[in-house]
Order: C-alpha cells, then sequence, then structure tokens
C-alpha cells in the first residue's frame, strides 16, 4: 500500500500528495517510511524561501510569483505557506488562501498551508517534509512562506537554495530584520509596498548594509528590489533574480555544497 502511495505521489497525483502531508502535519509515524522512500526521488525543485513579517505582503508576492513562473517560464510550482503566529481557522490562513486561489485549479500548481499547533517534531523539519513531497511531485519550483520573527520559528535558511526577506517602509522592522540575523541569510531583499513614501530610503539603507560586508570577487552580493505586489509592479525583475540567484548557485558549485549540508 505504502509503495502505491508513493508511486502516486512521484506521479503528481494531488490527493495521495495531500494525505501524505496531512500524516505529516499529524505526525503520524507512518508518515516516516513513506517519506524515507521518496527523499532519493528528490532535488529536481528550486526551493526558495520567502520570510517577513505579518502583512509584508508575502502571500501576494507569492500570487504574483506562481503567475510569472507558469506563465512566462512554464514551470510548475508548489507553495507550503507556514504561520505558526496564527491558528489555522485564523485570519491569515484564509488570507492565504484567497489570495492564492486563483490558481488553485491549475494542475501546475500545488499549494498547502501548514497548520500552527504543539509541534513535537518541529515545525522546521514539517516544513522540509513538505517540501520533499512537492519535490518529488515533480514541481519545478517550491516556494515556502514563513513568518521571520527569528524567534525559534522555521528554519529557512536551512531548508532553502534562495533565501528571499521581505520587508516594507516605515514600519522599523528594518531594524528588527537585522537583530533576526536575515541579513546574513537572505539572498535577495524585497521591499515591498514600494508605494508608500520612504521606500527609496530603507533600499539605501538597505543597500549600504548589504556593502559593509566584505565579499570576495564573485561572491553573490544580495540586491534589494522595489516591488508593488498589488499592482505587480517589479514582481518579473524578481522572478528574473531569482533564477539568476538559481544560476549563480549552479555554476558556483554553491548549490551542491548548500545541499550536501542540508543532507546532513
Ligand atoms: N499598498 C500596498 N499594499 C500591499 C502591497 N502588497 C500587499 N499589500 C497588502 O498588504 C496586506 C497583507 O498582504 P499579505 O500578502 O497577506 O501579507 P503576508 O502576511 O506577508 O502574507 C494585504 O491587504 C495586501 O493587499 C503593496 O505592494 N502595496
Ligand atoms: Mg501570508
Amino acid at each position: 500500500m505504502a509503495s502505491e502511495l508513493v508511486n502516486r505521489i512521484l506521479k503528481g497525483d494531488v490527493l495521495a500528495a495531500a494525505r501524505l502531508i496531512r500524516d505529516i502535519e499529524n505526525e503520524d509515524p507512518d508518515a516516516a517510511g513513506i517519506l524515507a522512500d521518496i527523499y532519493p526521488h528528490t532535488g529536481h525543485a528550486f526551493i526558495v524561501g520567502i520570510t517577513g513579517a505579518p502583512g509584508s505582503g508575502k502571500s501576494t508576492l507569492l500570487g504574483g510569483m506562481i503567475n510569472f513562473f507558469r506563465k512566462n517560464k512554464d514551470m510548475t510550482v508548489g507553495v507550503v505557506a507556514v504561520d505558526p503566529t496564527s491558528p489555522l481557522t485564523g485570519g491569515a490562513f484564509l488570507g492565504d488562501r484567497m489570495r492564492m486561489q486563483g490558481r488553485e485549479v491549475d494542475s501546475g500548481v500545488f499549494i498547502r498551508s501548514l497548520a500552527s499547533r504543539g509541534w513535537k517534531g518541529g515545525l522546521s523539519k514539517a516544513a522540509a517534509d513538505t517540501v520533499s513531497v512537492m519535490d518529488a511531485m515533480g514541481k519545478d519550483i517550491v516556494f515556502i512562506e514563513t513568518v521571520g520573527s527569528g524567534q525559534g520559528d522555521v528554519d529557512i535558511a536551512g531548508i532553502t537554495d534562495t533565501c528571499i526577506a521581505v520587508l516594507i517602509p516605515g514600519m522599523g522592522d528594518d531594524i528588527q530584520m537585522m537583530k533576526a540575523g536575515i541579513m546574513e541569510l537572505a539572498d535577495i531583499f524585497v521591499i515591498n509596498k514600494a508605494d508608500r513614501e520612504d521606500a527609496g530610503s530603507l533600499k539605501t539603507l538597505l543597500e549600504s548594509v548589504v556593502d559593509m560586508k566584505e565579499r570576495s570577487p564573485g561572491d553573490w552580493k544580495p540586491p534589494v528590489f522595489l516591488t508593488e505586489a498589488t499592482t505587480g509592479r517589479g514582481i518579473e525583475q524578481l522572478g528574473e533574480e531569482i533564477l539568476r540567484h538559481r544560476d549563480f548557485l549552479t555554476s558556483s558549485g554553491e548549490l551542491e555544497k548548500r545541499r550536501k549540508g542540508r543532507a546532513k
């Protein structure tokens, strides 16, 4: 039975994948065996983390990203939304579902939210396992959305290839991000809600912080992008940048290094 479930997941069967993800969520001991069987079939998907304060526009940005990768790049997309600060029935989850719903009928898109609960094995592990399921399903790119409070929540950089930090003008969360160590971890910075005042000065500040870090020639220097998720401004550039970072990781050998570190 288990092997049948594995085969169905490898063929991209949504119901089979949803069943395994439900078992992962319930921390069902049977999930571990099935996961062990699908791990050898993972590694195809490019994994992108998107982190930032609640309300910064992560889900709205993701809606734009899904469109970009489906339409402009003909890539299949998975999304894992994790919000440990909100209960399953809370506004954040409903909001996530609704804003991304337009794409749920497209079989090239698979979206799942992970519920908040008293995780025994850890939310990071459940999130990583859910990403693996989507990877095994054959998704080309998998996004994981988390609230980056830096307070024991999902260790996003540990499970992603590209880490995107989302900030917004005028919230003082620039300082929050620096505290949380996101400055060290982000590969791409996004200042969303660029329609607001002070977006330009936050960009200047962030760029100067990025510049302070010493780098060798050939190192990746995290760019800072302005976006307006609600209108789609800057979305294509951000999508292209994700692919540019993927190319950088591949050609520099960094991707292999990161993934080997992760496997440990
Ligand atoms: N003005 C403005 N509002 C935005 C922008 N992007 C998202 N929003 C709004 O910000 C709110 C929170 O967005 P959401 O995507 O749920 O944020 P999340 O909690 O980070 O996932 C929603 O009301 C969005 O419509 C933007 O670029 N400009
Ligand atoms: Mg959200």
